[in-house]
Order: C-alpha cells, then sequence, then structure tokens
C-alpha cells in the first residue's frame, strides 16, 4: 500500500558518499508540508540508503545539510539564489551540485513536492549531480473520486469507500492521510472526495465537519479538499421551494453553506458540479443556461478564492437513433459554444477528453478548441471503467499522450490540447486537469498491482505533459520493483503493448469499446451500443457500420473541430484507419489504407489482440521469484483472467460481426454462435 513510496534499498548506494549528514527544514510547523518534507526525507534516506540523517530546524550546524523550505523562508536564512526567479506557484529548485543539498519551494507544498523529487532520484539510483527548477504544466492538478455517503464507489474497482459510510465521513482518516501523500509525490493538489452524482446529504453539520477532518489529513500534503454538489439541494435538502440558479434566495443559500464549509476548511479547493446530466438537476430545468448554473457557485465561493469545475458532460440520454443527424457527440460543443466567455473567472470547465464517455479510443473533444473565453479542463479516467476495470491490465498513458499532443489547430494555429489546458494557448488564468481514480480500501488502491502505474502516470502528465509514456512507466518501475532487468522489461513491454492490445480484442477502428453499455460497461456486448438512447451507436447493419459524423451527409460532427481538423476528419481518405468508423459510415468490405477490408480487420485484430494478452501470462510467469510472491501471485491471478477474457471478447465480437455481415473470415477462424 505504499505504492511507489517504498524507498527500498538502492544496490550500489554505498559507494553514494556525497549525502549531506543533516537536513534541515526552514518551518517546523507540524502541519506545514515543509516538515512533511523533512520527515519524508528522513524516512526516505534511511530506507534508500541505510543511513540515519539528524533533522534541525531552521539552523545549520552540520558542514553539510539537504536543506528543505520556502524561497523566502530560504532568503531569509542563506540570502538571495539565483533561480528563486524562475520559481512558480509550487515550483521547486532541486539543487544537489553544491556542498548542500537544496530543496526550495515556491510555497511550503512546492517545498514538498522538490522533496519527492529528489527521494525519487535516490530510490532509482540516480545520483548524478542535478540542479533544475521544475514548475508545474497547469495549476489545476487534481482527482475525483465518486465515492458515495453510503460507502461505495461508483465505478470503482478496488473496495469501498475510505471517506464515506452510512451517510457519514468516517471517523478515521488515517488512508486519507495515506492517499495524500501519494498524491503529493505526484504534485496533485486537489481531490473532489465524493461522487459527481451528488448526495445532498453532505452539506449537513456533521458532515461539513466530516469534510474539515479529511482536509486536516490532507492538508500537510498541500492537497486541498473539494466536494462535488448536487444542483438541486437547495430545496432538497435546504427546504427552499426551488432551487432556481437566478431566484435570490437560492443564491443566498448557496452563499451561507458556502460560508459555514468554508469556516471548517478555509483553504477548501473548490466544487464540482455535474448539472443536467444522466438525470443530475441543473438550472435548464428553470430554462437557465449552464453558465448561470455554474456563476451561481462561483459567486458563493470567489470570496474564499475557490474554484467550481463545471463538467461539460451534458447531454441527453434519450435521443433518437432513427433520426441519421442525431448526435451524443456533438452535445458538448451544442451545450456550451454561445456560453464562452459568459463564465465567471473562477469557473473551470472540466472536459472529458473525447466527445463520448472515456472509450477505446477517441478523438479530442472538440470543446478545447471551441471555447477560447472559458477556462477549461481535460478529465481522464484513472481507473479504467470501459477498459477492463482494473482486471484487464491497459496502461493508459499512451492514449492520454495522443490527446494532450493532438493539435486542435484554433485559428490555423498550433493548439495542442494539453497547451489549452495549461491556460496559455488562450491566456486563461485557470485550467489543468482531473483524474478520476476511485481509489478503494484494497490494500492495492486500484485492484491491480501493474494499475498503479496510470496513477503514477496521470500525475506525472499533469505536471509535465512532454514527458514519455515509456520512460514515467520505466520510473515506475524502479519504485516499485526495483532493478532487475527482466522485471523492468517485461512490465514496460506488457504495458505497451496493453492498450493496442485492448483496442484490438474489443471495439477498434474507432467504433468505440464495444462493452456492454447498459449495465455493467464490463465484458463485451455489441449489441448494447445501439436501439437505445444513449446515443453510443455504431449504426451496424447487414451491408455497413459506423457513425456518419460528417458535415455533408452525416450529423456534423466533424465540423465541430477547427477548419483544418475538420477538413481530415471528413474527409474519409485523410480519416486516420483508428478513427474510421467514428466518423464515417462504411460496408464492410470498404477496403482499409492497410489494404485490408473493415470486416477482415475487424477479424484479424481481435484474434491479434486476444493472442497478445495470451503472452502476458507466461512473460509474468517467467518472473517468479524475482518479484515477492505476493504481488507476483496477485498480478498472475489478473493476467490469467485478461487472458482467457480476451478470448471471450476476441469470439463475441468476431462472431457478432460474422453474424451481421455474412462475411466469412479469410482465415477461418469466426464461425456463428
Ligand atoms: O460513464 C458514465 C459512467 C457513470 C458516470 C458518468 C459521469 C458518475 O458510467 O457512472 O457517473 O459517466 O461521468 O458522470
Amino acid at each position: 500500500s505504499a505504492a511507489w513510496l517504498r524507498y527500498a534499498p538502492v544496490p550500489g548506494a554505498s559507494n553514494y558518499r556525497s549525502l549531506p549528514s543533516a537536513i534541515v527544514a526552514l518551518n517546523s510547523s507540524t502541519s506545514s508540508p515543509v516538515f512533511v518534507a523533512s520527515q519524508e526525507l528522513q524516512k526516505g534516506v534511511k530506507g534508500i540508503l541505510g543511513k540515519q540523517l539528524s533533522l534541525a530546524n531552521g539552523t545549520n550546524k552540520a558542514s553539510s545539510s539537504i536543506i528543505v523550505g520556502t524561497a523566502d523562508a530560504y532568503k531569509e536564512a542563506y540570502g538571495n539564489f539565483d533561480e528563486a526567479d524562475e520559481l512558480e506557484d509550487d515550483g521547486y529548485f532541486l539543487s544537489t551540485k553544491g556542498k548542500n543539498v537544496m530543496i526550495i519551494g515556491q510555497n511550503p507544498r512546492g517545498a514538498l513536492y522538490g522533496a519527492f523529487e529528489y527521494l525519487s532520484r535516490l530510490g532509482q539510483g540516480k545520483f548524478s549531480p542535478v540542479s533544475y527548477v521544475s514548475n508545474p504544466h497547469a495549476p489545476i492538478r487534481w482527482v475525483n473520486e465518486w465515492n458515495n455517503m453510503d460507502g461505495s464507489i461508483e465505478r470503482g474497482y478496488a473496495g469501498l469507500s475510505f471517506f464515506f459510510r452510512n451517510g457519514l465521513v468516517v471517523e478515521n482518516v488515517t488512508r486519507a492521510a495515506e492517499y495524500a501523500r501519494i498524491l503529493a509525490s505526484l504534485g496533485i493538489n486537489g481531490i473532489i472526495i465524493n461522487n459527481v452524482n451528488a448526495n445532498a446529504t453532505l452539506l449537513s453539520t456533521r458532515n461539513i465537519d466530516g469534510i474539515g477532518r479529511i482536509a486536516d489529513a490532507m492538508r500537510p500534503y498541500g492537497v486541498q479538499v473539494g466536494i462535488s454538489l448536487n444542483f438541486a439541494s437547495p430545496q432538497t435538502f435546504g427546504g427552499l421551494s426551488t432551487f432556481d440558479p437566478l431566484n435570490p434566495a437560492v443564491d443566498a443559500w448557496w452563499a451561507n453553506i458556502t460560508d459555514q464549509i468554508y469556516k471548517r476548511v478555509p483553504d477548501m479547493a473548490g466544487y464540482l458540479v455535474k448539472a443536467n446530466s444522466e438525470g443530475q438537476p441543473g438550472p435548464l430545468t428553470y430554462n437557465r443556461t449552464l453558465a448561470d448554473g455554474a456563476n451561481m457557485f462561483a459567486r458563493a465561493a470567489k470570496p474564499h478564492r475557490g474554484v467550481v469545475m463545471f463538467r461539460a458532460f451534458v447531454y441527453d440520454n434519450h435521443i433518437n437513433e432513427s433520426n441519421w443527424k442525431n448526435d451524443r457527440a456533438n452535445a458538448a460543443v451544442e451545450f456550451f459554444k454561445d456560453l464562452d466567455g459568459k463564465f465567471d473567472e473562477n469557473v473551470v470547465v472540466q472536459i472529458k477528453f473525447g466527445p463520448i464517455d472515456f472509450q477505446v479510443r477517441e478523438p479530442p473533444s472538440p470543446l478545447f478548441s471551441t471555447l477560447r473565453n472559458t477556462s477549461t479542463a481535460v478529465e481522464l479516467q484513472v481507473q479504467p471503467e470501459y477498459l477492463g476495470q482494473n482486471c484487464h491490465l491497459v496502461y493508459l498513458a499512451p492514449q492520454w499522450k495522443e490527446i494532450l499532443e493532438f493539435d486542435m489547430r484554433a485559428d490555423n494555429k498550433g493548439s495542442k490540447v494539453k497547451d489549452i489546458i495549461s491556460g496559455e494557448r488562450f491566456k486563461r488564468p485557470l485550467g489543468g486537469s482531473a483524474g478520476v481514480v476511485n481509489v478503494g480500501t484494497n490494500a492495492t488502491w486500484l485492484g491491480h498491482h501493474l494499475s498503479m502505474s496510470n496513477l503514477y502516470a496521470y500525475g506525472q502528465l499533469a505536471w509535465d505533459p512532454s514527458q514519455e509514456p515509456d520512460e514515467i512507466l520505466q520510473d515506475w518501475i524502479r519504485l516499485t520493483f526495483g532493478f532487475d532487468r527482466h522485471v523492468m522489461n517485461t512490465i514496460v513491454d506488457m504495458s505497451m503493448k496493453s492498450w493496442p492490445a485492448y483496442e484490438n480484442y474489443s471495439g477498434n477502428l474507432g467504433i468505440q469499446t464495444l462493452t456492454d453499455i447498459l449495465y455493467t460497461h464490463f465484458g463485451p456486448n455489441p449489441a448494447t451500443q445501439d436501439g437505445n438512447g444513449w446515443g453510443q451507436w455504431t449504426r451496424a447493419d447487414g451491408f455497413s457500420v459506423g457513425m456518419d459524423r460528417t458535415a455533408k451527409n452525416g450529423t456534423g460532427n466533424a465540423g465541430q473541430y477547427a477548419p483544418a481538423i475538420a477538413q481530415m476528419f471528413e474527409n474519409i481518405d485523410t480519416t486516420p484507419d483508428n478513427l474510421l468508423l467514428w466518423f464515417h459510415h462504411v460496408n464492410y468490405t470498404h477496403p482499409l489504407k492497410s489494404g485490408k477490408t473493415v470486416i477482415q480487420h475487424f477479424y484479424d485484430a481481435h484474434y491479434e489482440g486476444a493472442a497478445t494478452a495470451q503472452t502476458f501470462v507466461p512473460m509474468w510467469e517467467a518472473l517468479k521469484g524475482k518479484i515477492d510472491d505476493q504481488r507476483f501471485n496477485e498480478v498472475l491471478f489478473r493476467q490469467v483472467f485478461q487472458a482467457g477474457h480476451s478470448l471471450v471478447w476476441r469470439d463475441a465480437i468476431s462472431r457478432f460481426y460474422h453474424n451481421k455481415s455474412g462475411i466469412a473470415d479469410r482465415h477461418n477462424r469466426v464461425d456463428n454462435y
């Protein structure tokens, strides 16, 4: 449960002589991240290098020390340093070059981030002297936890909530503190503790005190707590006759409850709101705009410097499939485009990375290049709801990286998603990312030891999206499993093959995941995509398949992108094969760029993906004895499951399209049910 913060001894560490003998913390308040940093350094150095360092506060008596603190405190004690000017919010300066090791944060949590970075370097045996400033890519680096008040977790695959039980915040917040430590080691600075399908009873006096308890546990790690709100609370919980956002009594109710919460949690991060989506209440009930709704919370939070994350996941889940032009993927832009510039400055629109819902492959949401005068954040799913729910290994960093690096070409200028969400491209004050993690009481946090690479990579990319997924993975493996080359190569190989394999044996060519979308979101069920109002249609019939999202014949979704991108997706020849069926409706016999037909590609990809998943088992088995038995066996259990389930996937999907199309597999592998 220590995740990557194991501080295991590093081979060859005894050769590392240039270690100071003391730690000097430039702040002795036990609730300060600076103090936490000094303790973490003591513990980490002891574990990694076997050396007990003394811990002093404020004064440096030893000949050389690890000095940790804020830039201001450092200057006061030792005078100015050159790099001070380069530090931005939450950033740090790390230098191991001089007599002292300097770990200087722009603010207290920056110092803690620097300490974790230093320990990560030591823990990976990266001993060569360094000196650099590291600033975060974006101010908002949050996680979302879909925890319910009864202790269940929506789409959680690793046990129960450690925040709530029986309608109340738990008394024991030890695990909340442990989680905050893990988050801080990634530079994550905010957490929404309850489900976006929010329950207003979180706002009771007793539960507000409970939020305070969680915030107190996480504060020393620099993690600010926030909560999801239910839009109808003034009525369902507050006893008002309405929740109309333009009604002054409603406004006053929110201002009042917000004041109460901030009284207990003065540094609360802010609110997250899911409105008018999947049955949730919202401003549209009163014919008010989504901006009217968001701004109501923004006004309440503003005096406290709180941020309102307002979700763009707004759509109608009762749309009619018989209309060729209907398209759920259009919803976000349709709902938000006319509201650009109408949100208060402390509102951030939180956008799921793709236009539908965390599918195995989607293009980036066109909303990223539509909102120019609104701050935005990308929402990613660390716990792979549609991607095997941590019973399958699916390393997601390559998928996120593609989205973050995608150039939206707004105004025909470089407009990578990562630079839009950071606020840089459209000169916005706020922005960043939100990762839905849904950790639970299970000792593995996420349910699968190998899936922790996803949480690690999420934090790494939120801090610095220029990093490469395979390098992030290697760091994580060294910290989690040590230095064995065979272990390293195997986990890198399995992980880097895992997303393409999953895409191959679930839904390829941009058709979506093809999992059961009505209930479990787990296992193959392509028939559930169509014939209902959820709008995750594939429009598969006896001859053809895919969503026509072109402007010329289809839903017009391609036209929601900036011209250069719109053109690429509008034209079937320039649409990449992996998004072909996302944007185009074609015959099963349509030839791909590879020369194969769509249907033959389906068959081949499903056999190939499942074959890859089979190889993970012997690859892992070969590591026996190189990993402790517990982790070895628990991972093996998951990999055997994945191998078997991938065959179920392969056969279910191949047969489904074989039945539909009546077209034989060239290699005669696919039969009917
Ligand atoms: O994908 C869907 C999930 C719901 C979730 C919703 C959302 C929290 O299946 O469980 O609700 O998205 O993101 O709001």
